[in-house]
């Protein structure tokens, strides 16, 4: 309603690869994995994700997944403990006999970016197999359902194993018995996270597990599909209701028609766009809701310097955090209520909706009391900004909308009338509703109609040239920007973060000895020095050629440049670095 559609948020640094990525070869850009799925699948393919830590609500389901027999091959250049064996808590069996389930059938310990190299090498086995027995291939699907197939087909037989050892990290004698699991498995799963997201090719490593998937139906069939893990409670929910910066993602119409409005022709800034125009002083004023920008974004030691000399800046948040501390010239901070507090408009105590990774959209109701009687919840803080800031228009009731949340959901409703109608009604039911997803019914919202295969353009995901790669992790005490401890327990770690992860043999090819202090410094030749100092040398095991440490600490050292290059993702798991002793 203000004319500009600049909507830069955390999905941008995350699961815009998904939401870009995976449309562009399935035409959903979200997972098309149910929970019920998980009871009939035989196989899982694990890429770059750390339930253990991350989302640990999926490790029952995969424990139970695997006490059925089903196999799970993982892909991680770290071995992560909650993807190598797992014991349930809430089992007191499991708890006193300390006995774990092992969870990876194989492991496989990719180098950063070696997916795409890696799941060739699994779709070159597939298909060796496929010549000795015609059925291993759905043909009906590959022939009715897919696009781009023979291409694909061609590029991996012209593609020699040598190659694909070297820019996945592992062996043939691996990526075969990854294809024999695939192999043998009536129905395969596909979850992934950052690992494949925040990479310069993340786009095609998403694109290589989906072809995996294709080359025998396993999208569109109980117990297949391909699931992104989500992080922030609510990033999938805020992109099914419209909130974008792409003109051809909302529903320009439906706003002309539900509010009377006119909106912007041109996309407007995700947040690579919004930094660029920091960077450069364009950026005038920011808004945020939540988040805690300057420190989760690439470059933030530049950033930090610029996000001063903005003319206004205003948090809406839970709790302080440093973004907050670089005020622009005229500053507020809004405290608001959290999700878990009640919050009470006219007298009524009102609910807010939820989508989880399963598309599932339910309600939700806060009952603490309040942390203060002075907190406004996020909406009436908006709807007050709204009404104090914009001309009065008929068609746009603040007060009415603030007064009960349900009519919101209406115009929501209203301007998504496929998938929201009725909603107010259908997301109280148990478990909430179901959104729906294409393709999990095999009608596909692509360029050809189709689900389509990608060609790879790099064998490794990662950037160009052999300096050293930095992931970036994070520990089991943060959620993203904020450190509760300094505990990473499920790795072994603890009592600091200023730490910098390397195998033992690259300790020795570098010189370097347990507990030294050394400097990072980003490997690419732009004229600005990234470096942070004052890092320990920690022994860990990592395939070669890359290190690791924590995110948000090492930030300054992510180039603004380095991104995956169809979503923009800053690709913050394959750093070029050098070690200054
Ligand atoms: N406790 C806790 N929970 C969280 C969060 C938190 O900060 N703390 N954050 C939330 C958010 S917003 C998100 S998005 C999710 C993130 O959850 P994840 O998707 O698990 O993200 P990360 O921890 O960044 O790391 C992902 C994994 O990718 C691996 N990896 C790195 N590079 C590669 C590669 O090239 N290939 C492969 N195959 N793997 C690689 C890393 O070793 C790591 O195990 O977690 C959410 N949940
Ligand atoms: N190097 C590197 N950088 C990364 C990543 C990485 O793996 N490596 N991960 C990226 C990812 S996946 C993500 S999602 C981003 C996260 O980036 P951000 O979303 O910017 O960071 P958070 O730390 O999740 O933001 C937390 C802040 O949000 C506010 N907050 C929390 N709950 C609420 C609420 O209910 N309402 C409101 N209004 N405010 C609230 C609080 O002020 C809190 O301090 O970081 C990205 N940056
Ligand atoms: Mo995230």
């Amino acid at each position: 309603m203000l004319g500009h559609n600049n909507l830069p948020d955390s999905s941008n640094m995350c699961h815009e690869t998904t939401s870009v990525g995976l449309k562009k070869v399935i035409g959903s850009p979200v997972g098309t994995c149910q929970i019920e799925d998980f009871d009939e699948c035989d196989a899982i393919f694990y890429l770059g994700q750390n339930p253990g830590t991350n989302s640990p609500r999926i490790l029952h389901p995969l424990q139970e997944a695997v006490k059925r027999g089903c196999k799970i091959v993982t892909f991680n250049p770290v071995k992560e403990a909650g993807l190598v064996e797992f014991i349930n808590p809430q089992s007191p069996v499991e708890m006193v006999t300390r006995k774990a389930t092992r969870l990876s059938h194989l492991y496989l310990q990719v180098r950063p970016g070696g997916d795409i190299a890696a799941l060739m090498g699994v779709c070159k086995h597939v298909l060796a197999r496929a010549d000795r027995d015609p059925d291993l291939l759905d043909k009906d699907f590959l022939a009715q359902h897919t696009a781009g197939f023979a291409e694909f087909r061609d590029k991996v037989a012209a593609t020699d194993w040598a190659e694909l050892e070297a820019a996945s990290g592992v062996t043939r004698a691996e990526m075969e018995a990854a294809g024999d699991v695939y192999a043998e498995a009536k129905a395969v799963i596909g979850i992934y996270g950052m690992g494949l997201t925040q990479q310069v090719h993340g786009s095609e490593a998403i694109g290589l597990l989906v072809n995996l998937l294709l080359l025998r139906g396993n999208i569109g069939r109980l117990g297949t599909g391909c699931s992104p893990i989500r992080g922030h409670s609510n990033v999938q929910g805020q992109r099914s209701v419209g909130v974008t910066e792409k003109v051809s993602l909302a529903p320009v119409e439906k706003y002309r028609e539900v509010l009377g409005l006119e909106t912007p022709p041109e996309d407007g800034h995700n947040t690579h766009a919004f930094l660029e125009a920091l960077l450069a002083g364009r950026n005038r004023a920011y808004v945020g809701l939540g988040g805690n920008l300057a420190m989760a974004v690439p470059d933030h030691a530049m950033v930090h310097e610029a996000w001063g000399q903005m003319d206004l800046t205003v948090h809406i948040a839970t709790r302080l955090n440093h973004t907050h501390l670089l005020p622009g010239k005229e500053s507020w901070i809004l405290p608001c209520l959290v999700r878990s507090e009640e919050d009470t408009q006219n007298g009524t105590s009102q609910f807010v909706s939820i989508e989880d990774s399963f598309s599932h959209v339910y309600s939700s109701m806060g009952r603490r009391s309040p942390a203060s009687k002075h907190l406004m919840s996020e909406t009436a803080i908006v709807c007050e900004l709204a009404k104090a800031t914009l001309p009065a228009n008929p068609r746009w009731h603040w007060d009415a909308w603030r007064a009960d949340y349900a009519r919101i959901r209406d115009l929501i409703a209203r301007t998504y009338p496929d998938e929201f109608f009725e909603m107010d009604v259908r997301m109280h039911k148990p478990g909430g509703f179901y959104r729906g997803n294409d393709a999990r019914d095999r009608i596909w919202h692509t360029a050809s109609g189709k689900a389509e295969f990608t060609t790879p353009t790099a064998l490794n995901a990662g950037p160009d040239g052999d300096a050293l790669r930095l992931i970036t992790l994070r520990s089991n005490d943060q959620f993203n920007t904020t450190i509760y401890g300094h505990s990473d327990r499920l790795r072994g770690l603890s009592g600091e973060r200023t730490v910098l992860l390397i195998s033992p043999r690259e300790m020795a090819r570098l010189g370097l000895g347990k507990g030294q202090r050394v400097t990072l410094v980003t490997a690419m030749e732009e004229d600005y020095r990234r470096a942070v100092g004052g890092l320990k040398v920690v022994p860990f095991d990592l395939p070669d050629g890359c290190v690791a440490g924590y995110f948000p600490e090492l930030n300054p050292l992510v180039p603004l440049s380095l991104r995956d290059k169809l979503s923009d993702t800053p690709a913050s798991k394959a750093v070029p670095v050098r070690i200054e002793a």
